[in-house]
């Protein structure tokens, strides 16, 4: 009973020490290699058909050349990858809210992810580049997951039959504190056949902390300053 008793109480000890270490993990855990410029995914995961690349002219049959938008870099991911139930497994999101951006059945995809400690305030910016190489009534599309929800970026419904979204800025501006896990993907729809093609590069979230913290302070100056004033109009 006292050896029963001691495992126990080390193992609790341990389990202290992990979730400790974890948190203290998690507090540093700001994005990191956003644009891609190790030249691989060094701090990312992946899943699916993903590299790293330069000016790229692989895209078909539209062959656009796709430059990356910041440094020599960008993420390439291909929509012939891994099974949709895998996809939306890997990125942690219900695969309804994935095929809820898309008209059609998602077949198979790509994507890569890495999770982030977020503060509210703080916004992820990132640019994309889609390109679409299938026509409608198969709906291949791009989107980007925040947490468990997903946001479509461009499809073939939006672009129009095998064409191209260009390089598009995206913000989106976290609500909450939190552990977030952002994942960016493409998807094929209805068949597997006629592959297209999400560029990610960019990838950042901005401003740091300690900046957000100070622009939090001139926001709540600002509303006593507001506050102070329509008292004033009131006397
Ligand atoms: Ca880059
Ligand atoms: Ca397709």
């Amino acid at each position: 009973m006292t050896i029963h008793n001691t495992i126990k109480r080390a193992f609790v000890a341990m389990s202290v020490a992990a979730a400790a270490l974890m948190a203290a993990g998690s507090a540093q855990a700001a994005l990191l290699n956003g644009g891609f410029e190790t030249g691989d995914f060094t701090d990312w995961t992946t899943s699916g058909t993903t590299s790293v690349v330069g000016i790229d002219t692989s895209g078909s049959p539209t062959a656009s050349t796709v430059s990356p938008v910041e440094g020599n870099y960008q993420a390439k991911l291909v929509t012939e990858g891994t099974s949709a139930g895998n996809l939306a497994a890997f990125l942690g999101v219900d695969l309804a809210s994935l095929e809820g951006l898309a008209s059609g059945t998602t077949t198979d995809g790509s994507a890569i992810k890495q999770t982030v400690n977020a503060k509210a305030g703080q916004t992820l910016k990132f640019s994309y580049y889609f390109n679409g190489n299938d026509y409608l009534g198969f709906d291949d599309y791009g989107f980007f997951t925040v947490g468990n929800g997903a946001n479509l970026l461009s499809s073939i419904a939006l672009v129009g039959d095998y064409n191209d979204s260009g390089y598009k800025d995206v913000e989106y501006t976290f609500l909450a504190d939190g552990l977030y896990t952002l994942g960016f993907g493409v998807a094929n729809t209805n068949d597997t056949q006629l592959d297209s093609i999400l560029y990610i590069d960019g990838v950042a979230v901005v401003p740091e902390p300690a900046a957000v913290a100070g622009l939090l302070a001139i926001g709540a100056l600002g509303a006593g300053a507001i506050k102070r004033k329509r008292r004033a109009n009131l006397a």
